[in-house]
């Protein structure tokens, strides 16, 4: 058995260090554990594995790296932290979740989306469609569950529908999946990266060990996607919101359509789909794509298209109090999600937004506001940073805030009647709180308190 007595290091434990220690007590591996947290800031987690035996190497104790045979890092963790740079140098190979999970499974079935905005949405209606059309389905990943959770219960006929962050992908090494999916690709994490060039290299490896058995779905319409996409060994499918293409899906005459070996399939009206924004279309072209590539019958795709009503935290229509809407778009953690919701929503907009720097350059996003944002309701670490750049532009309706709950309310006091409140932070939430889930929970019941 894979790993059977070898000693492995899981890095981090949350989420996905969790489940691989889970994963690697059921293969019988040694396990390691480290941490820069203590077992007190952890003990919910090690609660769940008190039955599991492992070395634990908490707050700042460092492990004997000579023995360790592999290591799996956690997403999360920043590649410069001392353990993973020693390990390098002594040669130690370091994997993450998404590598084991193909090593121990092989990628049959095994569907990876990826893409800087809209592979949270695209999962989950990937997710849903297969569900729909009776397939033992499974979704897991950066969509909040673990990538090695079900590791063991899923057979070869059933689907695994992975939601791929880069930093998931950056340390895999042979993982090749089925079907892979690039909806776009625009500056993100750069921080984390240390350059756009890393965080896209990193973002290619969800294709770059396929080959013509396999398919990668790319956006002909994202320049850097299309320049890829003409170099890649494996089946390239495209879609595009904007042209008619020879084959893949796109957009005719107010249909969605499918176009595979002179055949065309219409599958969708565009006026039927639910969620909002033009930028949607790309995660419903992505969706079509894989559905009609595993061979989905076309009513069934259009039947769970025409039912879904997107994701919590992404563009979330919350409802209205004295003529003025509320969105939770917390999922808007960069520039470019933020633009995106921008666009979907009518003006005029009182924008919340600010949080955790990660080294993102705001002028496009104040270049995106084009008389739609009337007030720049400003929180977080990154508050000046924006309001120099807005200001920089030209806006100058822009409010300082200390708080979630401050935003709210002084967004609710400045709006009128017809406006439109979007929380889109355009950074992420870290600093403030654990994730954007919990900072979409606390403006959804400040609104609620309203
Ligand atoms: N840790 C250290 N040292 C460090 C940093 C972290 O020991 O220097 C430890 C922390 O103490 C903690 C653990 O590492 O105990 C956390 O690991 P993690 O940050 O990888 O978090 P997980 O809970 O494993 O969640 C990860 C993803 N998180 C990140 O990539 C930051 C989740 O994506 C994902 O849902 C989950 O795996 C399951 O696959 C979240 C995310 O924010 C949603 N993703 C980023 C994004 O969408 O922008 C990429």
């Amino acid at each position: 058995m894979y790993l059977k007595n070898k000693n492995v290091l899981v890095i981090g434990l949350g989420i996905t260090g969790l489940s691989a220690v889970k994963a690697l007590e059921a293969l019988q591996a040694n396990i390691y554990l480290y941490d820069s947290k203590s077992e007190e800031d952890l003990r919910e987690l090690f609660n769940e594995i008190e039955n599991i035996n492992m070395e634990k190497f908490l707050n700042g104790q460092m492990p004997d790296l000579e023995k360790i045979d592999l290591i799996i890092k956690s997403p999360g963790v920043p590649l410069d932290l001392a353990i993973l740079i020693n390990a390098r140098t002594k040669g130690k190979e370091i994997i993450s979740d998404l590598e084991l999970y193909y090593r121990l499974k092989s990628g049959k079935n095994l569907i990876a989306i990826t893409g800087t905005n809209g592979k949270t949405t695209t999962t989950k209606l990937v997710g849903e469609i297969f569900e729909k059309a009776a397939y033992n389905t499974f979704i897991a990943g950066n969509i909040g569950i673990g990538i090695l959770d079900n590791v063991f219960e899923i057979e070869e006929k059933d689907i695994l529908v992975v939601e791929a962050s880069s930093y998931q992908l950056e340390n895999t090494l042979s993982f090749k999946p089925q079907i892979s999916a690039i909806i776009n690709i625009t500056p993100d994490h750069i921080a984390w990266h240390g350059s756009f060039e890393n965080y896209i290299a990193s973002k290619l490896k969800i294709l770059k060990k396929q080959d013509k058995n396999d398919y990668s779905i790319l956006n002909y319409d994202d320049k850097i996607l299309r320049e890829i996409g003409e170099k890649n060994n494996s089946n390239i499918i495209w879609f595009s919101k904007e042209k008619k293409l020879d084959e893949g899906a796109y957009i005719e005459d107010g249909w969605i359509v499918f176009r595979k070996n002179s055949r065309t399939s219409k599958i969708i009206k565009k006026e039927d789909v639910q969620i909002p924004g033009d930028h949607n279309l790309e995660n419903i072209l992505v969706s079509v794509a894989i559905s009609c590539l595993m061979g989905i019958d076309i009513r069934s795709i259009q039947k769970s298209i025409k039912e879904f009503k997107g994701v919590e935290h992404r563009i979330e229509y919350l409802g209205e109090k004295k003529g003025i809407s509320f969105y939770n778009d917390s999922k808007g953690t960069n520039p470019d999600s933020t633009i995106k919701a921008i666009n979907a929503i009518d003006k005029p907009i009182v924008l919340i937004a600010g949080g955790y720097d990660k080294g993102s350059d705001f002028d496009k996003l104040i270049n995106s506001f084009d008389g739609k944002i009337q007030d720049l309701v400003l929180l977080g670490e990154t508050k000046d940073k924006i309001g120099q750049a807005a200001r920089s532009k030209g806006f100058n309706r822009i409010h300082m805030t200390k708080d979630m709950e401050e935003a709210v309310k002084l967004s609710y006091k400045i709006a009128n009647k017809g406006d439109n409140i979007l929380l889109s932070p355009a950074c992420a939430s870290w600093g403030m709180y654990k994730n954007f889930e919990e900072r979409g929970i606390d403006f959804k019941n400040i609104v609620e308190d309203l």
